[in-house]
């Protein structure tokens, strides 16, 4: 086919070689090659001219934006599970498919997940900086010294039971902690006898009476603020609290103030309200581990997530229905 007459496929950030290599092979990809973050007018650009556009949560793919979108804009291939910076319900009036890459980047964010749920009561962040920073000093070791608080016979309580939640309980499970869960609906009794998982229906309950909680929902109008100021204050004051599914769940402020008022133990949090912008107060912290947005940051993870976004984009053009179409009552 001459490459006038292939889709045209406007990718927004720099993907890994081979999958781009391969988008190349298949459609006329359009890459970003300096991997810059687009602005608004140039993604206005992009889906005026676009077939398919294969965004990344970095990307606001919001009514103003889709109000310019071409009449040729019939596909966007999120690269990403959470498509919580895609109006849904504007794209499926305009007869727009939206998909994304569920299932690929499960086990990575549950590794994430496990290594702060370890990493913020065991203090692995003050002690490796304790080493590096020229200013402080090591004396050697005592035996009250750096403690932390031992995981293991503690309660886990999981908000989210979905893929990433079950993958964490299944983690957690290994290192001796009681799972507890909290979801919009119970799992089945078959998952929750093998991850031998307590369901609270109410989320206040369980948050005052778990010593870490983990957030593993998906952003959605329901789950902003889940954790309000308010629900923030049932915690315990020893609880953690560690987050890599999405800052908008959690009241960061909220957080921040409390992490400072010494009312909540830790926090690790790999996600943000308002990334790449952080609430400086978690970031004084030294009970606060924070990560930039690492969570599905493997490199076989992104190329199965790439992979994924080509799989969609061409049986959507083959004229099937893409295998991970995404309907706004999922969410
Ligand atoms: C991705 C994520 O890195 O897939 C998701 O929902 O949060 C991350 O793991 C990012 O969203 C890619 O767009």
């Amino acid at each position: 086919m001459p490459t006038s007459k292939r889709p045209i496929v406007i990718v927004t950030r720099k993907l890994p070689e081979a999958v781009e290599t391969r988008m190349c092979e298949l459609f006329d990809a359009r890459l970003n090659v300096g991997d810059n973050p687009m602005s608004h007018a140039e993604l206005g650009q992009a889906v005026k001219t676009a077939d398919v556009l294969v965004p990344t949560v970095t990307d606001r793919i919001d009514r103003s934006l889709l109000s310019q979108a071409g009449p040729q804009l019939k596909l966007i291939a999120n690269f990403g599970t959470g498509v919580d910076n895609i109006d849904l319900d504007t794209a499926r009036v305009r007869g727009i498919i939206v998909t994304n890459t569920p299932g690929v980047l499960t086990e990575d964010t549950a590794d994430m997940t496990m290594a702060l749920i370890l990493a913020v009561p065991r203090r692995l962040a003050e002690g490796t900086v304790l080493l590096k920073d020229p200013r402080k000093h090591w004396p050697g070791w005592s035996p009250t010294w750096m403690l932390g608080h031992r995981i293991w016979g503690k309660r886990l309580g999981i908000i989210g039971m979905g893929r990433i939640g079950q993958a964490v309980a299944r983690r957690a499970r290994a290192f001796g902690l009681q799972i507890h869960y909290h979801n919009r609906r119970r799992v089945s009794e078959d998952t929750e006898q093998e991850l031998e998982a307590t369901y609270w229906e109410s989320l206040d309950q369980m948050l005052a009476r778990m010593d870490i909680v983990s957030v593993n929902c998906p952003h959605t109008p329901a789950t902003y603020h889940l954790l309000s100021a308010r629900r923030l204050k049932l915690l315990k004051p020893t609880a953690y609290i560690v987050n890599t599914a999405r800052g908008e769940v959690i009241d960061e402020n909220e957080l921040a103030r409390m992490v400072e008022a010494g009312q909540i133990a830790g926090a690790g949090l790999d996600v943000f309200e308002n990334e790449p912008a952080i609430n400086p107060k978690l970031l004084a912290s030294d009970r606060v581990v924070a990560l930039p947005h690492m969570g599905s940051a493997t490199i076989e993870g992104r190329i199965d997530m790439g992979e994924k976004v080509i799989i969609n984009i061409k049986t959507f053009l083959d004229g099937h229905n893409p295998p991970d179409r995404v309907h706004p009552a999922m969410f």
